[in-house]
């Protein structure tokens, strides 16, 4: 395995036409979670992904496991449950792709996943644990979920990745900067949007926060700023990249997703960094292309082809 992820799964209703939602009559099923855009984001580039999940038994359940196998994630350690409803969210779509997400998941499939249930086996010859703010803002007993999952993670000697993700629909800010920020002695990557840097160090400027990175020990982390960019450090290094021209925004749902799964891929390839920004940057901006929290993330040929037509940066 390379990547290994735990998350919730939806079903995501994705509106057919964009406005309030109040004033959407009809939907396209799709599926989302930011684990899963993860993984399906990874396993698109290649990486041999696995997603660590619980799913109703039940025919939304079934529909994201058939989505997940058929992009070749390996979803052994995804149990069909029978006491809790397959997650499902309703996307509003504004003009321009921002909008807002409605989440009908408090009783999720995942309540049935316990700290225990983590076993060192899963993890076993893994490369790297990726997790997000989502998962542990979902219950309490998610944060010890997410302890015992770094933990192994270290002893078996994965890298471990975080992108806060921070969801205040799902807790409260001062709730979440702690629990993240208690993650963060474990972080060897940290992929964040600026609004989260700020949320958890209360910085946003490029040097305030690399220093509030570094004073947690970690060395590696890019800073997503959406139309503005994005920057990252790693090895030393610092690089600086412009956002890739779209022609046109759709829905920005998933591009952070995407970022993360490009920036490991291209860290686990050894790439110079510079490299590395611009694939990820990239990665993100094929998203929002497109409609869909996932139906963007490339497949690694198509992304590299993108990447010399429009960097120049040859594959
Ligand atoms: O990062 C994208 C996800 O946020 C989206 O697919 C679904 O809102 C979502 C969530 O909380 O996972």
């Amino acid at each position: 395995m390379d990547v290994i992820t735990i998350g919730d799964g939806m079903v995501t209703m994705d509106p057919k036409t964009s406005g309030p939602l109040r004033f959407v009559n009809e939907f396209e099923r799709k599926v989302g979670g930011a684990e899963l855009n993860f993984a399906v984001g990874s396993a698109r580039l290649g990486l041999r992904t696995k997603w660590i999940s619980r799913l109703g038994n039940d025919e939304f359940g079934r529909h994201i496991l058939h989505f997940m196998r058929g992009e070749g994630i390996d979803v052994s350690e995804v149990a069909m449950v029978d006491s809790f409803p397959t997650s499902v969210n309703f996307k509003e779509v504004m003009e321009g792709g921002q909008g807002r997400t409605f989440y009908y998941r408090e009783k999720s499939p995942m309540s049935t996943l316990y700290a225990a249930d983590i076993k060192p086996e899963m993890f076993a010859k893994a490369r790297v644990l990726h997790i997000t703010g989502v998962f542990p803002s979902i219950a309490e007993k998610n944060i010890d979920i997410i302890r015992r999952a770094i933990a192994i993670a270290k002893d078996e000697g994965l890298l471990v990745s975080l992108d806060p993700n921070i969801r205040l629909k799902m807790w409260r800010l001062e709730r979440a900067r702690d629990v993240l920020l208690s993650f963060l002695p474990d972080i060897d990557i940290l992929m964040t949007g600026l609004d989260e840097a700020e949320m958890l160090f209360g910085v946003r400027d490029n040097h305030d926060v690399e220093k509030a990175v570094k004073s947690h020990g970690i060395e590696t982390f890019a800073v997503k700023k959406g139309a503005n960019g994005a920057y990252a450090i790693h090895s030393g290094e610092k690089v600086e990249a412009e956002a890739i021209p779209v022609n046109q925004v759709v829905d920005t749902v998933g591009a952070g997703d995407g970022f993360d799964a490009a920036f490991i891929y291209g860290i686990l390839q050894g790439w110079k960094l510079e490299r590395v920004v611009d694939f990820a940057t990239l990665v993100g901006s094929m998203v929002v292309g497109v409609r869909g929290d996932n139906e963007g993330l490339p497949h690694l040929e198509d992304a590299l082809i993108k990447m010399g037509e429009k960097t120049g940066i040859e594959r």
